[in-house]
């Protein structure tokens, strides 16, 4: 039994413990001596070894000869001859890079390579950076709440997230208060698996929480139900935010929620209330004001002191990271590219000559998913892509390059949702020939005759010097042994000190006070039409699991859930295949008619694969490329779009 870490974009960094029989992973199991994830793992991780035996799995490098011919095998060192010759340096090279491994040293391998190449540099958006942004405009630092705290909190908000399906290892604590007798409130504009286990579900029109949480602002101070004196000790702005807040019969009108002095109460009133932030509210052209709305509660009621209030947990891991992505090999400020943008990168302008893909899915995972394809698809465009799976991605690739899985290879985990940090060592060989992402730009500098120091440090070498510059103590004993270890970040109030603000103060008004601003497609705008939400699926990790044919059977098939009126409106019934479009673009998906989700609305959940769809594309065929308020971000949850019968089309 061999301990590793799970290496998924999820909150919960889950401690693994792996049987290996003959170098084989047989069985794969929680570790129970984690104190977060304790000793359970999701389904998806549960059979991971189908994962990393999959049919879809790259073993050896392949080039293909001719846009649209086949893909054929090839030594390292011909493919790596091929990369080196066709891909160009300076600003006509994109690296194209985000969640495919959390590990700190093999996610940031790339960085000093494209560096030093001059190339363009990706600005990582696709996913919580708005949130990010607006919870350090108001506190100044991502740090939050023990996310441990919330089983002693008697009133639990859970916010935009759907966490029994994204973050199930904080349910054990939620539920853990339910016990207690603490009220579960989630707020999510469709009945999610998790608003399903809550005692209050608030179905708010998406797009407009900031209406939501500034009405119930309003109601605590109108009533006096806010902690006059931690306001006045903790927090700055106050009286600007107070006398902005709207009248809550219009803050009523527009989120469509009816009671919003009820909800206002019961949270001010609670002994310890909890607030637990998911990214979807944040996914909005909105977001950032609506994240920063509802932080706002937060401070009103001092939660910090008595309950908590989490969005993410990454910053207490304090390192520099600096040291492994070295911006120091930039000889200049090169030009900025937006992930979330990718379509027009490649579509609209021709500066980009050869994108350079690893760690990414980004013909599945990028919204506005036609002009991705169609610039993925450029003759001119030269694809390498690094990867353990033969992805949606990999189809465009001019070289696929074999990746090891994160039970191949080492690296550090810190995590998002909770307060421990854990190194893996390989539990098992490489499979085939596949390199690291380490190894992989080490090699290529090597080739291309780039001398510094970080191209001759292995993965191990990197942690070492990653870990030289953590500046909060731990147990390095322990953490070498391979267990996880808790960072030393108070278990109650971890603001009682002050806030990571200039003032050390919470600020209200940080380059203004929240709003609420109405989306482009917002339900202002809608018409006749759909807001449409894109969820993660229970059974992926965004667009992870593609390679996994029991999971992909899980998941069943791609399917868009409506209101049974709106089913009915549009001559659709269950189980249908219908056409999901708007003026972006089209997928296809089989109605479900359920009254979990409210009129007006349609749900795409999962990411899935294009190849798995019946139409080729997913859902982000019709997601834009517009950003959020804050953080330049992803508005994934922000489109119209209109559900129609296939057959119909095909009689028009
Ligand atoms: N099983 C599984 N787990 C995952 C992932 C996965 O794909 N599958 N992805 C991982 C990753 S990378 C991330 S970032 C996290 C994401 O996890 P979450 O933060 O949960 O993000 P989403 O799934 O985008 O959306 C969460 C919820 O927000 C709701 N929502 C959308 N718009 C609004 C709105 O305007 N207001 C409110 N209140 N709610 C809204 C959606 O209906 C959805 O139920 O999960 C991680 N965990
Ligand atoms: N419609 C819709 N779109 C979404 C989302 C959604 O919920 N709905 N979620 C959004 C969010 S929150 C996020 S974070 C993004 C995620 O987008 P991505 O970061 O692209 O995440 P994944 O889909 O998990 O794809 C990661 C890929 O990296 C590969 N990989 C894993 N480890 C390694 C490694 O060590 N080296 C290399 N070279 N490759 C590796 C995996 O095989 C996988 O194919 O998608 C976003 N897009
Ligand atoms: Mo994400």
């Amino acid at each position: 039994m061999l301990k590793t870490v799970c290496p998924h974009d999820c909150p919960d960094t889950c401690g693994i413990v792996a049987t290996v029989e003959n170098g084989r992973v047989v069985k794969v199991d929680g570790d129970p001596a984690h104190p977060f994830t304790r000793g359970f793992l999701c389904h998806k991780v549960a059979c991971y070894d189908e994962r990393i035996y999959s049919p879809h799995r790259v073993l050896h490098p392949m080039v293909r000869k001719a846009k649209g011919g086949p893909l054929v095998r090839a030594t390292w060192d011909e493919a790596i001859e091929i990369v080196c010759a066709r891909l160009g340096s300076g600003e006509s090279v994109l690296p194209y890079s985000y969640g495919g491994t959390m590990g700190l040293v093999q996610r940031a391998a790339g960085h000093p390579f494209f560096h030093r190449l001059g190339a363009c540099r990706l600005l990582g958006t696709i996913c919580d950076e708005g949130a990010d942004a607006a919870w350090k405009s108001m506190i100044g630092r991502t740090i939050g709440t023990d996310p441990e705290r919330v089983a002693e909190s008697d009133h639990v908000l859970v916010w935009g997230s759907n966490a029994s399906v994204v973050n199930i290892h904080q349910m054990p604590f939620i539920r853990e208060a339910q016990k207690r007798g603490a009220k579960l409130v989630v707020v999510d504009p469709y009945r999610t698996e998790t608003a399903k286990m809550a005692d209050d579900h608030v179905a708010v029109r998406a797009g407009t929480d900031a209406a939501l949480a500034l009405g119930m602002a309003r109601v605590m101070v109108d009533e006096g139900l806010v902690d006059r004196d931690y306001i006045a000790s903790r927090t700055e702005g106050f009286d600007r935010f107070a006398a902005s807040l709207p009248d809550v019969a219009r803050c009523e009108r527009i989120c469509g929620v009816r009671d919003i002095p009820r909800l206002a109460r019961e949270f001010a009133r609670a002994k310890a209330p909890y607030i637990r932030f998911g990214v979807g509210f944040s996914r909005h052209a909105n977001g950032g004001q609506a994240v920063r709305a509802v932080l706002a509660l937060a401070a009103l009621v001092g939660a910090f002191r008595r309950g908590g209030a989490l969005f993410e947990t990454w910053e207490a891991f304090d390192f520099d990271m600096s040291v492994l992505r070295r911006p120091d090999l930039l000889a200049r400020e090169t030009r900025q590219v937006n992930m979330v943008r990718l379509g027009e990168a490649l579509t609209q302008d021709d500066r980009v000559r050869s994108i350079f893909v690893y760690g990414c899915n980004p013909a599945a995972v990028a919204p506005d998913q036609t002009m991705v394809r169609r610039g993925l698809a450029r003759a001119d465009l030269f694809v390498v892509v690094h990867e353990q799976m033969l992805t949606d991605t990999t189809d465009f690739a001019d070289v696929v390059l074999p990746a090891p899985t994160s039970f191949e290879t080492s690296d550090v985990y810190r995590s998002y949702g909770h307060y421990y940090l854990q190194r893996a060592r390989p539990v098992i060989a490489p499979a085939g020939e596949a390199r690291s992402n380490v190894e992989l730009f080490n090699a290529l500098a090597k080739r291309l005759g780039f001398n510094h120091d970080i191209f001759d440090r292995d993965a191990e070498s990197r942690i070492e010097l990653l870990m030289s510059t953590l500046k909060t103590p731990i147990d390095r004993a322990a953490f070498d042994r391979g267990e996880p270890v808790r960072m030393d970040f108070p278990r109650g109030d971890c603001f009682e000190r002050g806030f990571p603000t200039p003032s050390g103060r919470f600020l209200f008004a940080n380059g203004g006070v929240p709003a609420y601003v109405p989306c482009p497609e917002g339900h202002e705008h809608r018409g006749s039409r759909l807001q449409l939400l894109v969820p993660s699926g229970k059974h992926f990790l965004n667009s992870t699991f593609g390679a996994v044919p029991s999971l992909v059977a899980r998941q069943k098939r791609a399917t868009v859930l409506l209101h049974p009126d709106e089913a009915a409106r549009r001559g659709l019934a269950d189980g249908q295949l219908a056409r999901v479009y708007n003026e972006r673009g089209e997928t296809q998906a089989h109605v479900m008619a359920t009254d979990d989700v409210p009129p007006g609305v349609a749900v795409l959940p999962g990411l899935w694969w294009g190849r798995h769809t019946p139409s080729g594309v997913s859902a982000n065929a019709l997601t834009s490329q517009r950003l959020s308020d804050l953080g330049e971000s992803t508005t994934l949850h922000c489109a119209l779009c209109e559900v129609a019968s296939v057959v119909e089309k095909e009689k028009g």
